[in-house]
């Protein structure tokens, strides 16, 4: 996973804004922003929220790069936190210590005598002690206040994605919708909005990413949700075209799956290579399916250009 959102993270660039609404920036870090959060919980359930928190933007624990930021952190949290020992992003799950957000592990700032975790054989959770603001390497199961970081807005607002590359953001809704109210939805929310178009092999997988590591969706009832995008045939026997009327040079479809009017994609991980419907890859099915109320799992993808 931590491939998948690297690789990610280099095509999806975000450029700078303000800091998400509840959170604050700190002198000396002027590309992120913090939230103190004191009602504890184990690393594991901290990053866990950190990043549905920040289910729109970059959000992970609390990553800490040099002295400045140590210092503001501190300063930010001792005012919040009553003195208590609270979690940072840092772990060493048999490893050398990383921080989640893959930010380097170069400044340090180890209590004495620590880490004390023997590499290769303990998983171990960075912990900054108040009496002194040093880091400790405990376990993770110890239920701790922590500060998650988050990235600052992108261009397109609280709700979108955006691709620095294309100049695009991205919005997605898990709703059970016809194709036809989720490009009419999708129309309102911007003069610049329509349903989702997909161009290239690495849009899609862009797109299948940022679903699968951003989205929280409720579990689907029997089957794996799917997004309307804005490919549909005008005319039962005609080809396929894309509503924003950009060329259809990309074409996702298994063979002898496009013969109903409207497309979708399966994002869903959870469907593997060789089952009928394999993630990543575009569906076409009845524009208002029967079953958009019993198994209630279309949801769509709206872009926005900037
Ligand atoms: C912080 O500690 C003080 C003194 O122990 C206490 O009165 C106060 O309620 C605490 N505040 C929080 C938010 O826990
Ligand atoms: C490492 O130090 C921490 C903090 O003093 C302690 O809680 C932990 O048990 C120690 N771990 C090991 C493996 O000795
Ligand atoms: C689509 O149509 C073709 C030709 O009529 C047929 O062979 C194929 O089975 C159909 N596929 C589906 C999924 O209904
Ligand atoms: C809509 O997109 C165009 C480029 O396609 C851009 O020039 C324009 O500023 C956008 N309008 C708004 C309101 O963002
Ligand atoms: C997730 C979602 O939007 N589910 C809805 C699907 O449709 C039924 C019937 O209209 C609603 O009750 C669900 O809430």
């Amino acid at each position: 996973m931590k491939l998948h959102i690297l690789a990610l993270f280099s095509l999806l660039g975000y450029a700078l804004s303000a800091c998400p609404s509840g959170t604050v920036s700190i002198p000396g870090k002027n590309d992120r922003c913090y939230k103190v959060f004191s009602t504890p919980k184990t690393w594991q359930q901290a990053e866990n929220t950190c990043k549905a928190d920040g289910a729109y933007s970059f959000a992970h624990l609390a990553s800490v790069s040099d002295a400045i930021t140590s210092h503001s952190l501190t300063e930010l949290i001792g005012g919040q936190l009553n003195g208590s020992d609270f979690w940072l992003g840092g772990r060493s799950l048999y490893q050398p210590w990383t921080w989640s957000d893959d930010q380097s592990f170069g400044y340090k700032n180890w209590a004495k005598g620590q880490p004390n975790n023997t590499i290769g054989f303990d998983a171990a959770y960075l912990l900054q002690r108040a009496q002194d603001a040093k880091w400790m390497s405990v376990d993770g199961s110890q239920e701790k206040p922590f500060v998650c970081e988050y990235d600052l807005l992108t261009p397109c607002g609280e709700d979108w994605f955006y691709s620095t590359d294309l100049h695009k953001c991205y919005h997605f809704e898990i709703k059970n919708v016809s194709w036809s109210d989720a490009l009419s939805t999708c129309q309102k929310l911007h003069p610049n909005a329509s349903l989702g178009t997909i161009h290239s092999l690495t849009e899609n997988s862009n797109i299948v990413e940022l679903f699968n590591t951003w989205i929280q969706v409720p579990p689907p009832l029997g089957y794996t949700w799917w997004l309307w995008i804005g490919l549909h045939k005008v005319q039962a026997n005609q080809d396929f075209e894309w509503v924003d009327g950009t060329s259809f040079n990309f074409n996702y479809i298994p063979q002898g799956n496009g013969n109903y009017t409207c497309v979708h994609i399966n994002p869903d991980y959870g469907v593997q290579k060789g089952e009928s419907y394999e993630y990543g890859h575009w569906y076409s099915d009845e524009c208002d399916p029967d079953n958009l109320e019993t198994y209630q799992n279309f949801g769509y993808i709206c872009e926005m250009f900037l």
